[in-house]
């Protein structure tokens, strides 16, 4: 090929090329960085195994393979898969660590254009996927960007009911005897601030997942910063609030919100999230059922609220803010390898209605959407145990001490359960260690293929 003619050919190849930026929600333990590593992992072994038959391309062959290129934000660290299946690749294997800060990964997907003019013009092309990794508690201080200091107080205490009143009785009895008017002593609201941050991290060791500013549970880079040093006022009269000098206690704590607000949320959403083009929202229904009907109740509220910020239409905070161009979510009932497969329908069925207001908001506004339930790295082998003449599911696996187990763990509700079912049934859903597997095979998953090609099976056609 001449020179000019391979200009020609690179110039044609860039033209043919794509871009996509996946934006992966959850609450923390939801199962994002499982599910990215999996992500990452599958599509790099899309050339050489069957393993995404789902996935349309790879189905059909048109799958060249992918491979993880530089990203293009240099200021944020490498999304760390290499650690990730090392961990899952030990031995024992161990899952990922939580994640404690922000990370960035893009992947260049290569693939055999059928349609178009892509066809015709081009032998291959590339489709740049980009995703992020972040610690889920930072996605809970979303809804803050559209609240004032008072109203986000006033929200917090409406809130302080059953469990979390108990947790929060040493410092509300703190704050009830602190003067809004009196000249603010920089020490006294840090002593303040982390017993209201020891009473976040309570809530989170309760099980109860809407713990507010997410950063005061995990600050990163910001531990010991007076942005960090802050907490709900009681209900203050407006004349009080106009009062409050510029030097006073309530003065200096809705600053701190303030810039908080500004500096830290809104700094977050505006690099991560301003320009994502599809969503998958990742839920794990199981553990709240496990914890009990406040557990559940306290993640579908901070499920909804979360998602509320995420409203997609043109007068939504997240568009006047940012303008995203997000046109597919999908949403995923994660570890449903915790359950037996004929339980997976329920497990849907029952995301589906926790995430109700938000499917019914992201319809209207046209998005397309779907519900699955998948495991992202499959930890249990499925089967049936046979006794005389009943034959009853069951999977088997290592529980995350190494004990090896085969159970039936139990039906999962379709519908949303009520308080009154709380007071008969319980649930006993367990978790599992990764199961062992060879470093040159693709991790074991269930629907991982469905997911992708749902989230960008069309762009690589
Ligand atoms: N069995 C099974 N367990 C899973 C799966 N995905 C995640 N888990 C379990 O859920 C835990 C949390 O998963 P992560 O991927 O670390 O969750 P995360 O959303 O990244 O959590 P944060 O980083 O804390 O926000 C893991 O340590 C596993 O115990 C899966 O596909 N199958
Ligand atoms: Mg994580």
């Amino acid at each position: 090929m001449s020179k000019v003619q391979q200009e020609i050919s690179d110039f044609i190849h860039r033209g043919m090329d794509s871009h996509l930026r996946l934006a992966v929600t959850g609450l923390s333990r939801a199962g994002k960085t499982a599910f990215i590593t999996s992500l990452v992992n599958q599509l790099l072994y899309s050339s050489t195994h069957d393993n995404l038959p789902l996935l349309l391309s790879a189905r059909d062959k048109n799958l060249i393979g992918a491979k993880r290129v530089p990203q293009s934000n240099m200021m944020v660290p490498r999304f760390a898969y290499d650690e990730a299946i090392d961990a899952l690749h030990s031995q024992p294997p161990k899952w990922p660590e939580p994640t404690r800060d922000v990370s960035e990964i893009r992947l260049a997907i290569r693939f055999r254009p059928q349609k178009g003019a892509k066809k015709w013009l081009a032998k291959s092309s590339t489709l740049y996927l980009d995703i992020i990794d972040y610690p889920g508690e930072w996605l809970l201080d979303l809804p803050l960007l559209n609240m004032t200091y008072s109203e986000w107080s006033r929200h917090q205490f409406e809130h302080l009911k059953g469990l979390r009143k108990q947790l929060a009785e040493k410092w509300m009895e703190k704050v009830s005897v602190l003067d809004p008017l009196a000249d603010a002593d920089e020490k006294h609201l840090a002593e303040l601030s982390g017993v209201y941050t020891d009473y976040l991290h309570q809530c989170k060791q309760q099980g109860l997942h809407w713990v507010q500013p997410g950063r005061f549970v995990l600050p990163g880079e910001l531990e010991g910063a007076p942005v960090l040093q802050f907490f709900p006022f009681p209900a203050t009269d407006k004349d009080t609030v106009q009062k409050a000098g510029k030097h006073s206690v309530y003065a200096m704590l809705k600053s701190r919100y303030e810039e908080y607000q500004q500096r830290v949320v809104k700094a977050f959403y505006k690099q991560y999230f301003s320009t994502f083009d599809r969503q998958i929202v990742l839920v794990d229904c199981l553990q709240p059922l496990n914890a009990g009907y406040e557990s559940f109740q306290d993640m579908k509220n901070a499920l909804e609220q979360i998602m509320r910020s995420f409203r997609y239409g043109r007068h939504s905070l997240l568009h006047r803010l940012f303008s995203p161009r997000i046109d597919k979510i999908l949403f995923a009932a994660t570890k449903a390898d915790h359950v037996t497969p004929e339980q997976h329908r329920a497990l849907s069925s029952l995301l589906q209605q926790m995430v109700h207001p938000a499917w019914q908001n992201a319809a209207f506004e046209g998005i397309d959407m779907s519900c699955i339930s998948m495991a992202s790295i499959q930890s249990t082998t499925t089967g049936f145990v046979t006794s005389k003449d009943t034959s009853t599911p069951a999977i088997q696996g290592d529980t995350l001490e190494g004990e090896p187990v085969t159970l039936f763990p139990g039906d999962v509700p379709g519908k949303l359960p009520g308080a009154e079912f709380w007071k008969t049934n319980g649930f006993e859903f367990i978790g599992f260690r990764p199961m062992p597997s060879e470093p040159d095979t693709p991790l074991p998953h269930v629907r991982m293929d469905k997911a992708l090609q749902y989230l960008i099976g069309d762009k690589l056609i």
